[in-house]
């Protein structure tokens, strides 16, 4: 990924050089629109568009505002292949390319950039909440609210919260959302290659992967705006995989605790 050379990030320099990665799919009526922004609200902030060759022409409209603004880099893959999938390949070009806090964002609105700014404090900890080595801007913590949304998205995404939280056994409100911040170590600590989640559960995948590593993992609240343009890509078969995978690891995580107390009982008898 050829580009500008990396500047620290003029407010928080200790993080480092900055990118957002914006997986698109069929975007092209919200991408200028989400892309200027986030240029303006942090200028220091590079954006990494990631295009499944949407037929609506996203990919291109990615490349016209790509040739204006050194910030803006595309990577263009061959077809649809689910957001999961398109975060592993944006991660992939970002850490090849040497930044330093590697981020999450939609392209729909949903996600404010002029919020970004409390997710840079979250991970530094210059807002008083200490370091983090992932920070999640978070809909279902004090503070956090949703705007627009119909009553049964938000029953779906407290309800799905919910049903991670017990099965997974983490203490985290949102670990669907989708408005996030890496360091660089802590991605390099995740074994992406070893994940599988191609859909929207990747997100709680990933969070749960860091818990495990052992790293800090901080929400802080913001306010999360429904899509006023464009379709959702939520789709049947996107929730399935979701519950399918959390069930799945939430019994093998139930499996293990009772062999660990299975263990011990019988080092205790013996
Ligand atoms: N590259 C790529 N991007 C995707 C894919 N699926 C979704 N996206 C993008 O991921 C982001 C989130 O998708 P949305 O459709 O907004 O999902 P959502 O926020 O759960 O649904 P709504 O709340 O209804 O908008 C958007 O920027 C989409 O364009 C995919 O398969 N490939
Ligand atoms: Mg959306």
């Amino acid at each position: 990924m050829s580009g500008p050379p990396l500047q620290p990030h003029g407010a928080h320099p200790d993080l480092g050089r900055v990118v957002m990665v914006v997986p698109t799919y069929d975007e092209v009526d919200n991408l200028a629109w989400i892309v200027g922004r986030l240029r303006s609200a942090q200028p220091d902030v590079h954006v990494l568009v990631v295009d499944d060759a949407s037929p609506d022409g996203t990919g291109e409209l990615a490349d016209r505002l790509a040739a204006t603004d050194p910030g803006v880099r595309v990577l263009h893959r061959t077809g649809r292949a689910g957001l999961g999938a398109a975060y592993l390949a944006g991660f992939d070009e970002a850490l090849r390319a040497g930044y330093d806090v590697i981020g999450e964002m939609d392209a729909d609105g949903s996600h404010q950039p002029e919020q970004l700014d409390r997710l840079l404090a979250g991970l530094a900890g210059t807002d008083g909440g200490g370091r983090s080595d992932l920070v999640i801007g978070s809909r279902w913590v004090p503070g956090g609210t949703v705007v627009n949304w119909p009553l049964h998205r938000e029953a779906l995404s407290r309800g799905g919260n919910l049903y991670v939280r017990l099965l997974l056994g983490i203490d985290v409100r949102d670990a669907t959302a989708g408005f996030r911040l890496y360091r660089r170590d802590t991605l390099r600590r995740l074994d992406l290659a070893g994940v599988r989640s191609t859909g929207y559960v990747f997100q709680t995948d990933l969070v749960s992967r860091t818990l495990r590593a052992g790293l800090v993992v901080r929400e802080v609240p913001i306010e999360f705006v429904e899509r006023a343009r464009g379709d959702s890509k939520m789709s049947g078969a996107v929730a399935a995989e979701s519950l399918r995978r959390i069930t799945a690891w939430g019994l093998r995580e139930r499996r293990a605790q009772v062999r660990r107390a299975w263990g011990r009982r019988r080092t205790v008898t013996v």
